[in-house]
């Protein structure tokens, strides 16, 4: 008992930021985690949707508080009449709530995004932001927008404040992928709060016309967005008090503002998000008509939006995936002389060295023009593309060994068949869809039980749990990490697990 009593009294380990809030992750969109399944064989459970409900197949799940929220449609005799947000436990897979939303535009697969400082959920649809409560679905606010959102997910920030005052954002683009009247719009999420934050929740606080746009996900880092459009327009702008048009006082001026492209056919430019890693912005270009590798991948200065290298990639709308130096794209679609794969870049001067292209061997396509795959160390996590359904759901999930060569046969480490969308990476768990539904992958019990992703189960990782023991889900102090098991309630169970695996590795 005493060395219980003592252990208590030891500093905290860091937990590891364990929810997956946005589309890639994180407002960087960097798609990494610090533990996950090292294999597929431990499905946790599936869940399937009913009959007149269809999954948003390219969009991400998000993961955040014990929940997993995904985006899908309403249908009628297979007519699409509406979307749906729906909440389920990372526990058991159990419906928790299902909020309705009018019908989005063009089949846009815009994914939810997870506001835990708020306890909210964001999502767009049409001309629409919404935010739903996180814990029951409610309807907290919505806010009209100019022209309608496609396949942009939105960011929201959680570092804002004025004298102490929070001054969170949340930052979304629109669509007019021909036109010029596409917008990034500045929306408030904290409460009103005078005299720092005037504003309400879903409160317009600025828009910036930004041309063309089509999926133009922001990316967002220590107050600053970053996003590309249009053919070939970089740009960052400062969130919270950015200067001011002089000729029109709504309207700010951006940071810095690059057309970094002349485009080498009118069919190319930005239709995808931005990440952004070592003050490097990564951001991918799609290009319609020729074939392979006829687009561009570029590396941009976040300080200043100049040009560091760019290279020949594969067509994609995908958020490029920063991987130390070098750079991951999934790319490619069925046909036109392209075909979905994952090509990796070395930087190397302006330019960048294409690695290797990737298949999942036996020409099995992975990963694909608007697929997000995600990453723990060098474990790649990736799905295959439907080859018979142009829009279809990714049909298989891979893991992908990055420390070897695609013709090493150990590349391809493990794959399952069921789902393969897009993967969130939570608690050590993954999430993905596909025709099975919506299916949770469990990591091994040293994995589960590494509370902190320290890479060892040890005495941080204990003191998490007996720090929040006794906690319950949806009670104040329950932290999900600390949760071993994802019971919902941290008790013995937890303990019985780490202390079966205590000193082991997680890998
Ligand atoms: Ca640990
Ligand atoms: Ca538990």
């Amino acid at each position: 008992m005493h060395a219980f009593l003592l252990l208590l009294l030891l500093p905290l380990g860091t937990t590891e930021s364990s929810s997956w809030t946005h589309l890639g992750g994180n407002p960087q969109h960097t798609a990494a985690a610090g533990r996950g399944p090292a294999t597929l064989d431990r499905v946790r459970w599936t869940v399937t949707l009913d009959p007149n409900e269809a999954l948003i197949d390219q969009a991400s799940p998000v993961v955040a508080d014990g929940r997993v929220i995904v985006a899908a449609r309403r249908l009628q005799a297979s007519t699409h009449v509406g979307n749906r947000v729906i909440a389920f436990s990372v526990d058991d897979g159990c419906r928790l709530w299902a909020c309705d939303l009018p019908s989005d535009t063009l089949d846009s697969w815009s994914s939810p995004t997870l506001d835990p400082c708020r306890g909210t959920v964001l999502v767009s649809s049409a001309k629409r932001l919404y935010a739903l409560r996180d814990s029951d679905g409610m309807l907290l606010w919505e806010t009209p927008l100019r022209r309608s959102v496609v396949n942009a997910s939105p960011v929201v920030t959680d570092d804002l404040s004025i004298s102490g005052t929070p001054t969170d954002r949340v930052l979304l683009t629109d669509y007019h992928p021909l036109g010029s009247d596409a917008s990034l719009y500045c929306i408030n999420v904290s409460p009103h709060d005078l005299p720092h934050n005037p504003f309400k929740p879903g409160d317009l606080v600025w828009r910036l016309p930004i041309g063309s746009a089509s999926g133009a996900t922001p990316a967002y880092r220590d107050g600053r967005a970053y996003l590309a459009s249009g053919p070939g327009r970089v740009l960052a702008v400062d969130v919270l008090d950015p200067p001011r048009d002089p000729n029109d006082p709504n309207r700010p001026v951006p940071a810095w503002d690059s057309d970094l492209v002349s485009p080498r056919t009118p069919n190319e430019g930005f239709y995808g998000g931005v990440s952004l890693a070592d003050g490097r912005l990564l951001a991918a270009q799609y290009e319609f008509q020729s074939g392979s590798n006829s687009a561009r991948l570029l590396a941009i200065d976040a300080d200043d939006g100049s040009l560091l290298w760019s290279a020949a990639s594969e067509r994609s709308s995908s958020i490029p995936l920063p991987l130390g130096d070098d750079v991951l794209l999934s790319g490619g679609i069925v046909g036109f002389n392209s075909e979905p794969k994952i090509q990796r870049f070395a930087p190397d001067g302006n330019q960048a060295t294409l690695l290797w292209e990737a298949s999942a061997g036996n020409g099995v396509p992975v990963g694909g023009y608007a697929h997000h795959p995600a990453r723990v160390g060098d474990r790649l996590y990736v799905g295959r593309p439907s080859t018979s359904m142009f829009f279809g759901p990714h049909t298989d999930l891979y893991i992908l060994d990055l420390g070897r060569e695609p013709n090493d046969p150990a590349f391809v480490v493990d794959q399952y068949s069921g789902a393969g969308g897009t993967p969130a990476l939570a608690y050590g768990r993954l999430f993905s869809i596909g025709p099975a539904g919506l299916v949770a992958f469990e990591p091994s019990d040293e994995c589960a039980a590494d509370t902190d992703a320290s890479g060892t189960v040890d005495l941080s990782d204990l003191a998490a749990v007996l720090a929040d023991f006794g906690a319950m889900r949806g009670m104040s102090g329950y932290n999900a990490a600390a949760d071993i098991d994802l019971s919902g309630v941290i008790d013995l169970g937890d303990l019985a697990i780490l202390l079966a695996v205590f000193g082991e590795g997680c890998e």
